[in-house]
């Protein structure tokens, strides 16, 4: 074989190799050259049929040729390697420029944040806050609250009646006031108060009846309060609510005025108005809550001898303190998620 032969089955080798799109494509051209069929390896084969002199030179040259191919074998390898890999890299690319994904940062509800400035205020008079189910059943929600067993509150035009039963077959359902967290912290400090420790509470949270309309929703939250002492009655009730309304309002301006009223679980029973001096809603009587002295029938239920033990209770509407406070007109706006009314009442400037 010739030189000139040589140099053009080099030449060959680097055309084969530089249109091989691919490793395989590659690997097949590489077999047509070097491989045991290959033409190199059919020329190293001819060699033997040479004379010594030949052999020496020829066999030299074929090896030139044969180095010279696997050196542009082995660049076509790693340049395909290389776009191989910057391929992959372009199908995997991030795109960094994009915006991250957001996280929404919530801040408590205006509800939420009435009923923690409550509690606060509370505490700080020495009240404990109670917390407890939100299903009830019927002994704890209407019997120990003195409600005869014919009221309408029992009826499912006005509770909202779970499909499971307690004990003694009653069915459950969604507490319609606080109350029942009062008779449940009584109950379980009852020892205390026989010991002649008093019982001072607030059972704040939500609460549901069949109801729905602009100044009324199915759920909603109370606030009720519970303090038995020797000694407590209608003046205590006033004080600790007077303080109670001067925190809240931060107003030290304002009027209370008790107007008889009936609740089965207390007699007597009050509904306790609100007159601010100062401010938009100056001069004008507002009914804030249901108050009374504890019914001797719901002291003993709460465990506790009516002889000795006396008390007040109150119940608060969260809502309606809050839209006294923030001077929201629409109980519904509390409900309804919409967020340019939520965010007016952000603390965290969200
Ligand atoms: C009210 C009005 C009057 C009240 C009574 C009790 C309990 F458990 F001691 F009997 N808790 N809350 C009460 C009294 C609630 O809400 C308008």
């Amino acid at each position: 074989m010739s030189t000139e032969g040589l140099e053009a089955l080099v030449r060959e080798a680097r055309e084969a190799f530089a249109v091989s799109a691919d490793s395989v494509s590659l690997e097949d051209a590489k077999a047509r050259f070097l491989g045991k069929a290959g033409s190199l390896t059919a020329m190293l084969k001819g060699l033997a049929a040479l004379p010594p002199e030949e052999k020496r030179t020829v066999g030299a040259a074929i090896n030139q040729a044969k180095q010279a191919i696997e050196a542009a074998l082995e660049a076509r390898r790693t340049a395909l390697a290389e776009s191989a890999l910057a391929a992959q890299l372009a199908a995997e690319a991030i795109d960094i420029t994009l915006p991250g994904r957001a996280t929404d940062v919530g801040a408590p509800h205006p509800v939420m944040q009435t009923q923690a400035r409550i509690e606060a205020i509370f505490r700080s008079m020495g009240f404990d806050v109670a917390d407890g189910p939100e299903i009830e059943d019927d002994w704890h929600n209407f019997t120990a609250l003195n409600n005869p067993e014919n009221h309408p509150a029992r009826s499912m035009q006005d509770t909202f009646y779970v499909d499971a039963q307690d004990a003694s077959g009653k069915p459950l359902l969604l507490r319609t006031h606080t109350s029942p967290l009062q008779v449940r912290y009584a109950r379980a400090h009852r020892a205390e108060a026989f010991a002649g420790k008093p019982i001072r509470v607030i059972a704040p949270g939500r609460t549901y009846r069949v109801d729905s309309d602009a100044t009324h929703s199915p759920m909603f939250h109370q606030v009720e309060g519970l303090w038995i002492e020797e000694g407590i009655g209608f003046a205590g009730l006033r004080g600790v609510y007077q303080s109670f309304l001067e925190a809240f309002f931060e107003d030290s301006d304002l009027e209370l005025r008790f107007r008889p009223s009936y609740f089965p679980f207390t007699e007597p029973s009050a509904e306790i108005d609100l007159r601010f001096a100062r401010g938009p809603l100056a001069g004008r009587w507002l009914e804030v809550s249901g108050a009374g002295q504890v019914h001797p029938e719901v002291i003993r239920n709460f465990g506790l001898d009516p002889e000795r033990h006396a008390g007040f209770a109150f119940g608060i509407g969260l809502e309606r303190m809050a839209m006294l406070r923030y001077g929201v007109s629409d109980l519904r706006l509390f409900f309804e998620n919409d967020l340019r009314f939520l965010r007016q009442f952000s603390t965290l400037g969200l």
